[in-house]
This record gives C-alpha cells, sequence and structure tokens, in this order.
C-alpha cells in the first residue's frame, strides 16, 4: 500500500526519483504532524487560558517541560531525515559521479528561449566553446580551430536524445541570462549560469518522450522554453548518431 498516495506527486522515471520522493514524504509528514500538532495547541490555549477563568494574569508560567520534550523529538526526526535521507542522496548524485566513458556526455546551453545541447562525438571530448566566439552565425560561440570539436554533434534546437541503461552527464551553461533546467519525470533541477560549467547526472529507467522545462522566470517568453528528452533503445540511439555524424560535426546544427 502506498501511504503516500494522497500527495499526488507525478510519476518518476529516473533511479534516484525514489530517493527524492521519500525524502518528499517524510518532510511533508513532519510538517502535517507540526501543522496539526500546534493546531490543537492553539485551540487548547485559547480554550484554557479564556478570560472567564482566568481573571488574573500568572506570573509563573509554564512549570511542566512537556515542551521542551516535544521540540527535542521534533529535532530527533529534522536530524533522522537530514542525515538518514537527505546527505545520502546529495554524497549519491552530487559528489559520485559515473565515469564519463560509461555514461552519455551532453553540453547543454540555454538561452533565451531554448536548449542547445551537444555531444563529444567519437573522441570523447568537446571541442572548446568560449562567449568570445559568439556570432550569429557561431551561436554556441565555438572554437572551430579546436581539433576536439570537429567531430563533436550538435542536436536539433530543443531535444536531447540518449540510450536507456546508461547514466547521463550534462554540464549545463547559459548564453545569457540564469536558465534552470527541469525535467519533473527525472526529479532533477539544475540552474544554468552563464560563465559557469554545472555538472549534474541521473539514470532515465524507461524509454519516452520527456518535457524539459525552464524553472527560473527567464524573460517574457520564458513560459515558451520548452524541449523534448528522448529516451530511445541503444540501437536507435547508435542509429541516429552514425547519421548525425555523417553530416559533417563541428559547428553544424541538423534540422
Ligand atoms: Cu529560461
Amino acid at each position: 500500500m502506498n501511504l503516500f498516495g494522497f500527495l499526488g506527486l507525478p510519476v518518476s522515471f529516473s533511479v534516484h526519483a525514489p530517493q527524492v520522493d521519500k525524502l518528499f514524504y517524510y518532510i511533508h509528514y513532519l510538517m502535517l504532524a507540526l501543522f496539526v500538532g500546534w493546531f490543537c495547541y492553539f485551540l487548547y490555549a485559547i480554550f484554557r487560558f479564556r478570560k472567564s477563568v482566568n481573571p488574573k494574569a500568572s506570573y509563573i508560567g509554564v512549570q511542566s517541560h512537556a515542551s521542551s520534550y516535544i521540540e527535542l523529538a521534533v529535532a530527533v526526526v529534522e536530524i533522522v531525515i537530514l542525515i538518514g535521507f537527505a546527505l545520502p542522496l546529495w554524497s549519491r548524485l552530487v559528489d559520485k559521479f559515473p565515469a564519463e566513458k560509461d555514461a552519455t556526455v551532453i553540453r547543454v546551453t540555454a538561452e533565451q528561449f531554448a536548449w542547445n545541447s551537444r555531444y563529444p562525438g567519437k573522441d570523447g571530448i568537446f571541442g572548446k566553446q568560449d562567449v568570445k566566439f559568439l556570432t550569429t552565425a557561431n551561436p554556441l560561440g565555438l572554437d572551430n580551430s579546436d581539433p576536439a570539436g570537429k567531430d563533436d554533434i550538435t542536436a536539433p534546437l530543443n531535444e536531447i536524445i540518449v540510450p536507456l541503461g546508461k547514466p547521463v552527464i550534462t554540464y549545463f551553461t547559459s548564453k545569457d541570462v540564469i536558465h534552470s533546467f527541469k525535467m519533473i519525470p527525472f526529479r532533477i533541477t539544475q540552474d544554468c549560469i552563464p560563465g559557469l560549467s554545472i555538472p549534474l547526472w541521473f539514470e532515465p529507467t524507461q524509454i519516452g518522450d520527456y518535457l524539459i522545462n525552464c524553472a527560473q522566470l527567464c524573460g517574457n517568453s520564458h513560459y515558451f522554453m520548452k524541449g523534448v528528452f528522448k529516451v530511445v533503445t541503444p540501437e536507435d540511439y547508435e542509429k541516429y548518431m552514425a547519421e548525425k555524424s555523417k553530416a559533417g560535426g563541428g559547428n553544424v546544427s541538423f534540422e
């Protein structure tokens, strides 16, 4: 039986998602207990200390230590949530990255109002990218003299494709303002900040098309900043990549 179904969390499709959801559930249960507990105490206090039976104020105050024990119990629950759930999740997802050779590595450059993604190609190394190379013809600021970039693959705008069964490592940056890459079914959110390359990893568990949202109000068409994240079979992924690399790599878009 799912004790937490009433929270109505969206279905999840990544390996770490159940851990995130558990954290949501426990925190919500704690907050529910605090809310109900405090509210009952509030009603009790209104009744117990009403004017008609307490004509004179007490200058001594509370003698019992019950409230201290309750505070202590709440602190213990908070510590258990922090040490038992939040820190292990953090250490697994933020401290320990899978090896790049065993993962699908993607560089995502956000802009007003779209997602650009690039793959390092056969050599597994991204070509250099710098804001000083930015022009209308070179919208990602790629260094076209860098040999490592020759076989890089630029995916169609607002589209990312990955194979099932492998972790995905994404490096996020932005060309203009702060954006935030959010995919609810995978329970991931990462800010994309100009001048920084921020890594994130996760592993999808099911084939399908998933919505990419921008979770940072980034301008007048923020609502429009959507993308598709496609999880396909490894065979389909190989086929897709072979087709794209035949088209020439480098600073080429394949739309
Ligand atoms: Cu945005």
